[in-house]
């Protein structure tokens, strides 16, 4: 039975696809990489191995340890966190997708997934239904290595014909781990404070419009870009995925729905900036088109599952690990 790895498996979207993938795949085939354990139990029911994706021998050993069908190699330093550490950044985000297009140009595993991100997009890009072919202009350190790896993935297919799928992903929300050092992080953590009957603060004006998505049909739009036959996957770089767009106030009224007294207040700092130069909404008919993508959850549906499955997760008996 052919393997599969994910490699930055202890993240916020690495914890969803593994537990996916192990309903899919059974457990024991597929195989979570990170340079730190993860947290989640039902993702170490895969074997677990500790990985420095920027490490090219250690990951070549990983992969010549078995024998892989998929990689997904979602490692990467995030926006936020990108612009206090550019050079750190740079380096991961670059050298461990280098690292995985050599394991698979030397034939080591048959088939790459690799997230790209809003965040290619700049203040050049269209504000409004970006399409999939508008100008690339990051401002911050995590897009401009984005722009540079979805080039590298299409001159990896187009040279050595390495079959490298990507996605650029909206700000994705969850509730089985906290994402870190990203932009978009507040449309998670305004849900752990409502659920917690906090007072949440803001770290974008409440009138900034980003796109975003329910971090399961992400999982799904990345399963299903994965299993689509290769002749339908007519775009190299990454496809443009969309589900729904709001800005924090929007937000906080639609947690204000089932949670009357949730209260924010607004106290924009360095992010705002990275926020203002990415669009408010994107055009992704290329990948309904392509390969069927349709997503499933809009902003409704999200507050009522982020809601109460974080209310769950905050109850006293679970407190400790939502920490
Ligand atoms: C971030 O905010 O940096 C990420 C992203 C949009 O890629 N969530």
């Amino acid at each position: 039975m052919k393997k599969h790895l994910v490699i930055g498996a202890a993240g916020q979207l690495g914890v969803e696809l593994v537990l996916a993938m192990q309903a899919k795949h059974r457990p024991e085939n597929v195989i979570v990489a990170d340079i730190r354990t993860p947290e989640d139990e039902g993702v170490l029911r895969s074997p677990f191995v500790h990985l420095d994706a920027t490490d090219r021998d250690a990951m070549r050993a990983v992969f010549q340890s078995d024998t892989y069908a998929t990689v997904y190699h979602l490692a990467a330093m995030l926006s936020a966190v990108g612009e206090k550490r550019p050079l750190a950044a740079w380096d991961l985000n670059m050298t461990s997708l280098l690292n995985v297009l050599e394991c698979a140009r030397e034939g080591l595993v048959e088939r790459v997934f690799w997230p790209s991100s809003i965040a290619v997009f700049g203040p050049a890009t269209p504000k409004h239904d970006v399409p999939q072919d508008a100008p690339l202009d990051p401002t911050t350190v995590y897009g401009i290595s984005k722009v540079a790896g979805e080039g590298w993935c299409r001159y990896y297919h187009a040279q050595y014909g390495v079959d490298v799928r990507s996605l650029r992903y909206p700000g994705l929300l969850g509730h089985r781990s906290l994402p870190g050092g990203g932009t978009t992080d507040y449309a998670v953590d305004i849900f752990v404070s409502a659920a917690r009957g906090e007072t949440y603060s803001c770290f974008l004006s409440e009138d900034t419009p980003l796109p975003m998505m329910y971090i399961e049909d992400a999982v799904r739009a990345t399963l299903e870009l994965m299993d689509a036959p290769s002749e339908s996957v007519a775009i190299r770089t990454a496809y443009n995925l969309a589900a729904m767009s709001f800005t924090p106030e929007e937000l906080a009224d639609a947690i204000r729905q089932r949670e009357p007294d949730f209260a924010i207040a607004y106290a924009p700092d360095s992010r705002q900036a990275i926020a203002d130069s990415w669009p408010a909404s994107i055009d992704d008919s290329a990948a309904r088109r392509d390969w069927g993508w349709k997503h499933e959850v809009d902003v409704e549906g999200l507050v009522e599952v982020m809601l109460a499955a974080w209310k769950q997760r905050l109850a006293p008996s679970h407190a400790t690990k939502a920490q």
